[in-house]
């Protein structure tokens, strides 16, 4: 990965090389942390952080769920952001803040744990890979479930259920795949191991109810562009097979952003990209460098 020079730690800017935590953190042991995924694009003289305030609401709503109370406020959070990117010289790249119990006491109970926080930020290109958002690429569905609701707290972006999505990427990265397609344990598409899924049929869009998924951030996003060019867009359960026979079908996440499914389990979708999912990665790819006017609500300038 691109290192750049610090990473932010419980109110310091720490040395990239010395970002380090005990070996008894708590979180390392039982999954104990939440964390966001965020992007920021360059724009003409500036740099665009894409729904900063909804994704550190959403940190803030994952501690909540696991039962961690932050000392900082989404503000202070947002501030720390904006020196990060500017101390480190980016015009574009991830944004990971994490927090997590951290080193005190071991044992499964982590309510006398403390609460750390982190925020590092590195450039980051295509997540599926050179070339994924302009061709495509092939999937499988994963032989691991999407998380049960009662099994895990499925709203919380918390480190330990990435074990899940863990396991079903290096599935399908096995079998000679990219990405895997999870189902929720009734058998319906859920997401991929960290995207949503749309499917396109018959010019409507289709995808899963957020009661199955991540509420992604991209997903909500894309719902609205979607109706703004006029699709109508159906949150329902979605079978495996439908995808099978759609006529196009992509990935969204901030790291994922808008990539074309070419191939689930061998049936061919569609050849790279439709024109659906092209005129959609389109403006979304405007969207996030502040283009268009109507979505310039959803970006926060970094202050320099
Ligand atoms: N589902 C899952 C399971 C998921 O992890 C993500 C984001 C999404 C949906 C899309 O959510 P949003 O980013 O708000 O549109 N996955 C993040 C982590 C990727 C990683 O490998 O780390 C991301 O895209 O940043």
């Amino acid at each position: 990965m691109k290192e750049v020079d610090f990473i932010w730690m419980d109110g310091d800017f720490v040395e990239w090389e010395n970002a380090k935590v005990h070996i008894l953190t708590h979180a390392l042991h039982y999954g104990t942390g939440v964390f966001e995924g965020i992007r920021a694009y360059k724009t003409g003289d500036s740099t665009a952080v894409f729904r900063l305030d909804e994704h550190m609401e959403r940190f803030i709503n994952s501690a909540k769920i696991i039962n961690m109370e932050l000392d900082h406020t989404k503000d202070e959070l947002i501030e720390v952001i904006d020196k990060l990117i500017v101390k480190n010289d980016l015009d574009s790249c991830y944004i990971r803040p994490i927090a997590y119990r951290g080193y005190k006491k071991m044992g499964v109970n982590p309510l006398n744990n403390p609460v750390n926080i982190s925020i590092a930020t590195w450039p980051w290109g295509e997540y599926l890979g050179e070339g994924a958002l302009k061709n495509g690429i092939d999937t499988q569905t994963s032989s691991w479930s999407r998380h049960h609701p009662n099994i895990f707290p499925s709203k919380a972006k918390a480190t330990g259920n990435y074990l899940n999505s863990v396991m079903a990427k290096m599935e399908a990265i096995e079998n000679g795949y990219v990405e895997s397609i999870m189902l929720n344990p009734q058998g319906y598409v859920a997401e991929g191991t960290g995207e949503n899924l749309f499917m396109v049929r018959n010019g409507e869009l289709f995808t899963a109810p957020t009661s199955d998924v991540l509420e992604g951030i991209t997903r909500k996003s894309i719902i609205e562009i979607a109706k703004d060019l006029g699709y109508s867009v159906k949150k329902e359960p979605i079978t495996r097979d439908q995808i099978y026979i759609s006529d196009e079908a992509f990935f969204t996440g901030t790291a994922a952003e808008v990539t074309p499914i070419k191939s689930v389990d061998r049936r061919i979708i569609s050849d790279g990209k439709g024109p659906v999912t092209d005129e959609i990665q389109n403006v979304f790819l405007k969207t996030v460098k502040g283009k268009i006017d109507k979505y310039k609500k959803w970006i926060h300038k970094v202050k320099k």
